[in-house]
């Protein structure tokens, strides 16, 4: 599809450097007029500052800094790095940023056109989708809080809006995504000390795209839900907010037989956090519903998720007793039978199978036919592991399972409908993770969620800061080579490095039966005490960091993590008994939930099993190499201040994330760098009717074909010198208003090409 060709005034809108514009020195501006208001100031410098970073006169940071808070403080969030978008969360409601109008303003434009927004980088990554029929990815990025999940949201809704045309499908399955989002945000998202709404697992949104560039399917990724969040969190956060959502339906909970109070559940009583000002859980839970059934759940199938997160909440409520009667003074049993009962009740599932696999533990010994199973009764605190064990595999596969269904929903097959024969040809992938994340206790979690962002920065750093610049040197294409900037990689080395890393001496001790925590750090010091990125008691002088812990210096800051469960979470047990008796579960959803382990078993293969770590390795990795196929698109998130004021811009808070996203050495390299480049010979294809010598044929190079149409059309249109760069096999070009004379003078020759074609096509008949 060619690109639409430029309206009349949107061209003096770009030739127009310095438009005056009183209208927006006027500190309320209705919605009607505001996005012209907007567009018309892009190039006013004493209006909004600097839309583009990347026209700093001097690449330091007070200017980098100053211009950031100027825009912020005039309402402007959004500011360019050439093509990224820098985000910075006001906290506040800005509803004129959002409009219809100001969404159809972007339709069709160019991203240095118009102001910074979203909107501008998702109408480009859709324009790229369409001219080079590659996949793009969008990479959200930036610390809890900063804003990244309400980025990806405002991204979809743009693609949705633009590529809502006639077909009632193409709407259907962007409305459907839509509302997937909101299911999973219940599910996966919970209120955390830095964020009302953190997003407590990584996802990766693609939306899938025939030829025409019409959205046919999708399909969500998801990447290690934090599900240790059912059962325990800090002081003041909150578990999964669809917890309190559903006990706010007082026609769910009766006909469950549940209580709505919320501070009947230990589980969620004990972090003493159960609203919050703002989150409405009720109407919340209205639009889950409505999701759900959007994505046709039927109520049979939503009650079944409504008796799993009631379980739930009652397995946390199920404690156990000493048995002094009994020689063995350790073995429990249950002291709340009636609780018991109920939650069997809601699994529909054998209580006294449910009872045994809570307080003992089958052993198998022997092998072949000499194979015997004993049972081993469990203390207190095997018991308390064992419960808490089990509430979260119900939850984390009640989530995997919601993901599994809503991808059958949104999958190629069942959503083209009438266009059966439509082939996927490429995807916009949406990335969507936790961010970096740092708490006073810091444990497994915070160790995951951290590595992930350290894997997301070295993405950017190797793309956009690496490999951009090795590129212009293998070209030979004249560069002065930027290397100031924090490389991250020995952090990621020292993670995941072989043969010795934290994560390979973690794998290890779980794999080892009688390991614990301090052998564990033993073995790190054996390795890394001298490793200027790791610190642990023995190897620091710092006395808080205590003997269970370490300290890792990431590319964010420093993070202390206690070591103490590591071994435990990662391990991730569950029992063969609590699976069996799910497994004679009566609901066929409940039984499903668990039925993937009896086909393991059923191969009778005795694998090594992978601990949690391993699998978040191999996801991230394999997310990674994903990422690289794509064309990358990035939105970097900043969080204005920590306390969640509104339009509060906490300098030095800000200015610590402005030095560890690396943001001056992005703006050097993509001041001085190219922001397009393109093989001589698609260049040529495309643009080869500029020039009276390659068109209509061309013999020569494809080079030196592309020499010839950057001469011509340097002499139709002023294009200054050093603008475009040729390399050993790509065209460089500098800056994206070069790219669009070429795209523009296109335009102007394309019709007339057409009619001579026309013309010739007639004579011939
Ligand atoms: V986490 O890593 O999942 O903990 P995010 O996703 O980076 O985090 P989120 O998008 O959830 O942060 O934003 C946090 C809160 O900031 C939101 O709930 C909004 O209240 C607020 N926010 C974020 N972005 C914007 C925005 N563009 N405009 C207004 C915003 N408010
Ligand atoms: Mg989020």
């Amino acid at each position: 599809m060619e690109p639409i060709p430029l309206r009349e005034n949107e061209e003096k809108q770009i030739n127009n450097k310095k438009v005056e514009n009183k209208d927006l020195n006027k500190s309320t501006t209705s919605p009607k007029n505001f996005s012209n208001i907007y567009h018309n100031n892009i190039h006013n410098k004493d209006v909004v500052g600097l839309t583009d970073m990347c026209f700093l006169e001097n690449v330091v940071e007070s200017e980098l800094m100053n211009n950031l808070q100027n825009r912020f403080n005039k309402d402007l969030i959004y500011t360019y790095i050439g093509e990224q978008v820098i985000s910075v969360n006001p906290f506040s409601k800005k509803p004129n940023l959002y409009t219809e109008q100001v969404l159809k303003s972007y339709q069709n434009m160019y991203m240095y056109e118009v102001s910074p927004h979203i909107f501008a980088l998702a109408q480009d990554t859709y324009k790229k989708l369409l001219l080079s029929k590659e996949s793009q990815c969008v990479i959200i990025t930036g610390e809890s809080g900063s804003g990244k999940t309400e980025a990806s949201k405002i991204f979809l809704n743009y693609i949705s809006k633009i590529c809502n045309d006639s077909l009632e499908n193409i709407e259907g399955i962007m409305k459907l995504i839509i509302e997937s989002n909101i299911v999973l945000e219940s599910f996966g998202n919970a209120k955390t000390l830095r964020n009302d709404n953190s997003s407590r697992f990584g996802k990766f949104i693609e939306i899938e795209f025939d030829g025409k560039g019409s959205p046919i399917s999708g399909k969500i990724s998801q990447f290690l839900l934090e599900k240790s969040r059912v059962h325990s969190r800090a002081i003041g956060e909150r578990s999964f907010h669809v917890f309190y959502q559903f006990l706010t339906d007082n026609k769910i909970t009766s006909k469950l037989g549940l209580s709505n109070d919320p501070t009947q559940y230990k589980y969620l009583k004990d972090s003493m956090c159960f609203s919050i000002s703002s989150i409405n859980d009720s109407k919340d839970f209205q639009n889950v519903v409505e999701s759900l059934k959007q994505l046709s759940w039927t109520e049979q199938d939503m009650e079944s998720i409504w008796r799993v997160l009631g379980a739930i909440l009652l397995i946390g409520n199920i404690e156990f007793s000493n048995d002094i009667e009994k020689s063995n003074v350790d073995a429990v049993y249950i002291s709340t039978p009636e609780i018991l009962k109920k939650v069997s009740q809601l699994l529909q599932c054998s209580e006294d199978s449910l009872e045994k696999s809570l307080i003992s533990r089958s052993l198998t010994l022997g092998a072949g036919k000499r194979q015997s199973s004993i049972k081993v009764l469990l203390n207190q605190t095997q018991a308390k592991e064992t419960r808490d064990a089990f509430s979260k595999v119900l939850y984390d596969r009640l989530f995997t399972s919601i993901i599994d269904r809503i991808n059958l929903t949104i999958s190629t097959t069942s959503s083209s409908g009438n266009n059966k024969n439509n082939h996927i040809e490429s995807t916009i992938g949406i990335l969507d993770i936790y961010g970096f994340e740092i708490f006073e206790n810091n444990s497994f979690e915070q160790f995951i969620i951290n590595y992930s962002n350290e894997k997301l920065q070295q993405l950017f750093i190797n793309l956009v800061l690496r490999q951009e610049q090795e590129e212009y040197l293998k070209e030979g294409i004249e560069w002065k080579t930027i290397d100031n900037y924090f490389d991250n990689t020995p952090i990621i080395d020292l993670i995941e490095g072989q043969p010795v890393g934290l994560l390979k001496l973690l794998e290890e001790a779980c794999l080892i039966g009688q390991s614990t925590p301090e052998l564990l750090i033993q073995k790190f010091n054996q390795f890394f005490s001298k490793n200027k990125h790791f610190e642990s008691f023995e190897t620091s002088n710092n006395l808080l960091i205590e003997s269970l812990s370490f300290t890792l210096k990431h590319y964010a800051s420093p993070v202390t993590y206690n070591l103490d469960s590591f071994i435990y979470k990662n391990k991730d047990p569950l029992y063969q008994d609590l699976i069996f008796t799910m497994e004679s579960s009566k609901d066929k959803f409940i039984y499903l939930l668990f039925n993937k382990d009896f086909q393991k078993n059923n191969l009778g293969v005795k694998k090594i099993p992978i601990t949690a770590a391993t699998q978040f390795k191999n996801a991230i990795n394999d997310l990674i190499g994903k990422l690289n196929t794509c064309q990358p698109h990035y939105i970097r998130c900043i969080k204005s201040n920590e306390d969640k004021r509104s339009n509060y811009f906490d300098y030095e808070g800000v200015k610590h994330q402005v030095r560890y996203l690396n943001m001056l050495e992005t703006i050097r390299v993509r001041k001085a760098g190219y922001c397009h480049k393109q093989h001589y010979t698609r260049f040529l294809c495309r643009y080869k009717m500029i020039s009276k010598d390659t068109w209509p044929f061309w013999n020569g190079s494809a080079k030196d074909g592309v020499i010839a149409i950057v001469r011509a059309a340097s002499g139709i249109q002023n294009i200054p010198s050093g603008e475009c760069q040729f390399g050993k096999k790509k065209l460089f070009i500098k800056s994206a208003s070069t790219l669009f004379h070429f795209e523009e003078l296109r335009q102007k020759i394309l019709p007339s090409i057409v009619k001579t074609i026309q013309r010739v096509w007639r004579g011939y008949k």
